[in-house]
């Protein structure tokens, strides 16, 4: 087994981040940084095709973890009804419709510690037959160590969701059942299985501009950096810590945007949870800040996404197409 495990090839001229070069170019003028933002932008990607995710819960709350924003930790008082894990079946045939509404990657996620090995079966039918439609195929389970992530890759998995979700000073603010040690050593077990890493933060828990600025100095300098960046704005679900947390400055959110793209050129970086919140103007600025990648459909995992219907007229408006299976 150990043979399939792949050598990290780390690129020696890729540059590494200060966290004074991060935070001058946050603080830069918004029209330079988003001029920039969008040079580079140009330079990697097409900027006008954006790539459409979609999620589902197969596993939804009574989570044992504390996460301070989050509806599914059974540690707070959102009003959630917690589930069993999904039936395969099931799953492959949500997956089919969400290719049909042009969804080319397909995201599952349970709300757990990390999988137990009575369940990995089923992961690993769910990842076979979602792959089998066509789509790329992501889950989000918690903490994997090195044989589930080479199982997983065995089974077809391409890419491995785990969020640091947050700076490495800020992170015992909002969780305390795990460290930020655990979040990097899980990415690092899903690097040596040679999945594709899908790792990014959420802004508005409180954090400072430094806060930020290290999350993406974090992502930026890790051995590789993230295939994809999902950066979430926090939806404060009623219950949870959070629940009161002052809203985000969207220009502030946009500059965090513009601040992924330039440290990490070459990866998507998705406007994720929080879009129902969103001006159709504030959006407009994200994909112009170099945000290629959003989740599609009405729901996320537990909380509302624009739907279908929203994201059509949004892109038409904007002159923006869903990336096609032949462009990933
Ligand atoms: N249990 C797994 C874990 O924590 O790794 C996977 C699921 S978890 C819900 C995935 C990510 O969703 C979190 O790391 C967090 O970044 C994001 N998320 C969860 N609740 C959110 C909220 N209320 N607002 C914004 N993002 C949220
Ligand atoms: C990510 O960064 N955001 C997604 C996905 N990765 C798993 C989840 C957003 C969850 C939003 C809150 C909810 O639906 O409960
Ligand atoms: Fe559990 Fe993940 Fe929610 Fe944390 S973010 S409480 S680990 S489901």
């Amino acid at each position: 087994m150990a043979a399939a495990i792949r050598t990290i090839s780390v690129d020696p001229s890729r540059k590494r981040w200060t966290r004074e070069e991060a935070a001058a170019l946050y603080r830069a003028p918004f029209n330079d940084l988003l001029f920039k933002a969008q040079t580079i932008h140009r330079a990697n990607f097409d900027p006008n095709a954006v790539q459409v995710s979609r999620l589902l819960s197969i596993k939804t709350g009574g989570c044992a973890e504390d996460c301070g924003y989050c509806s599914q930790s059974a540690r707070n008082g959102a009003d959630l009804k917690a589930s069993k894990l999904m039936e395969v079946e099931r799953v492959i045939n949500e997956a089919r419709k969400a290719r049909e509404a042009g969804s080319t990657r397909y995201c599952m996620g349970a709300a757990w510690r990390s999988p137990k090995e009575r369940d990995m079966e089923t992961l690993l039918a769910m990842v076979k037959g979602v792959k089998e439609l066509g789509m790329e195929t992501c889950m989000t389970l918690g903490m994997l160590n090195v044989d589930q992530a080479m199982r997983f890759k065995e089974a077809g998995l391409d890419y491995y969701n785990h969020n640091i979700d947050t700076s490495e000073n800020h992170y015992s603010n909002i969780i305390t059942t795990r460290t930020f040690a655990d979040r990097l050593e899980t990415l690092s077990n899903v690097r040596e299985a040679g999945l594709k890493v899908c790792c990014g933060g959420i802004i508005g828990m409180g954090e400072g501009e430094v806060d930020r600025v290290d999350m993406l100095v974090t992502l930026a300098n890790l051995p590789e950096p993230p295939d994809s960046v999902p950066i979430n704005m926090l939806i404060p679900i009623p219950g949870t810590q959070l629940e009161d947390a002052e809203p985000v400055n969207p220009i502030d959110f946009v500059r965090t945007i513009a601040l992924a793209r330039i440290m990490m050129p070459k990866s998507h970086v998705r406007l994720s949870a929080g879009r129902t919140e969103m001006s159709d103007e504030m959006q407009a600025l994200c994909f112009f800040a170099g945000a290629n990648s959003i989740f599609g459909g009405e729901v996320l995992l537990t909380a509302d996404n624009p739907g279908e219907d929203k994201d059509e007229a949004l892109f038409s408006r904007l002159g923006i197409r869903p990336m096609e299976f032949s462009e990933l």
